[in-house]
């Protein structure tokens, strides 16, 4: 068994759950258009891109647009999002995430970020959690989305250790598919029905112990 020396942390539903504010910058969007969705439908746009989740969510509004203006209102949807993430604070943080990031520092595991958002360094920055990560990759510096592997096989290649020695946390299923596919270990964060590909799973970050990495 190879021993694990690094976590990587998807952001959204792992460490924060900024999910409740896409989902409200999206609805205020699509009522816009004239249509709105369910927060069930809004369970589908977790971990998947911005550019993604505007087209999944026009389908369901049965609306087309053209390139220039499927720009325009992600920007728009984006501008409404950032002022919501800027009144962030670290109350926010979902219970244990920081003390488990803490712990995983203690005992000499390297850390970083594998999100597929754009924001996510401002939202580190809010919640006063960017010293917490030796590396941050997201949506700013990948062109493959998950299930694509390239977000954490970059983090284990900023951190300089190999796929395998990584374990992945995530709460999406393309997120645990990523870690797969980089032939990395995997943590799922949420329901055992959702995430039963992920090595193990467990409710939040603070059922979890560095010792339990031993074991996976
Ligand atoms: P942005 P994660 C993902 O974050 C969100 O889960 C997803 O809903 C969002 O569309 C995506 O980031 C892009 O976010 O619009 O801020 O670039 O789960 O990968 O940390
Ligand atoms: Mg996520």
């Amino acid at each position: 068994m190879t021993a694990i020396k690094a976590c990587l942390f998807d952001l959204d539903g792992v460490i924060v759950d900024t999910a409740v504010y896409h989902y409200k910058a999206w609805k205020q969007l699509a009522n816009s258009l004239g249509f709105d969705f369910t927060e069930h439908q809004n369970e589908q746009l977790k971990g998947v891109s911005r550019v993604r989740s505007l087209e999944l969510i026009l389908g369901w509004g049965g609306v087309t647009k053209i390139a220039d203006e499927q720009h325009e209102l992600a920007t728009l949807k984006n501008t409404w999002y950032v002022e919501m993430i800027s009144k962030m604070t670290p109350a926010e943080i979902l219970p244990g995430a920081k003390a488990y990031l803490e712990e995983c520092r203690a005992a000499g595991l390297k850390i970083a970020l594998g999100s597929a958002s754009k924001n996510s360094p401002l939202i580190l920055e809010r919640t006063g959690l960017t010293s917490h990560f030796d590396a941050v990759i997201d949506g700013n510096s990948v062109t493959k989305a998950k299930p694509d592997p390239e977000v954490f096989l970059k983090g284990a290649e900023a951190l300089g250790v190999q796929p395998n020695e990584c374990v992945v946390f995530e709460d999406a299923v393309a997120g645990i598919a990523a870690a797969i596919a980089g032939g990395m270990k995997s943590v799922g964060i949420g329901s055992p029905e959702l995430l039963g590909d992920a090595d193990v799973v467990v409710t939040g970050l603070d059922k979890m112990t560095v010792g339990m990495l031993n074991t996976l």
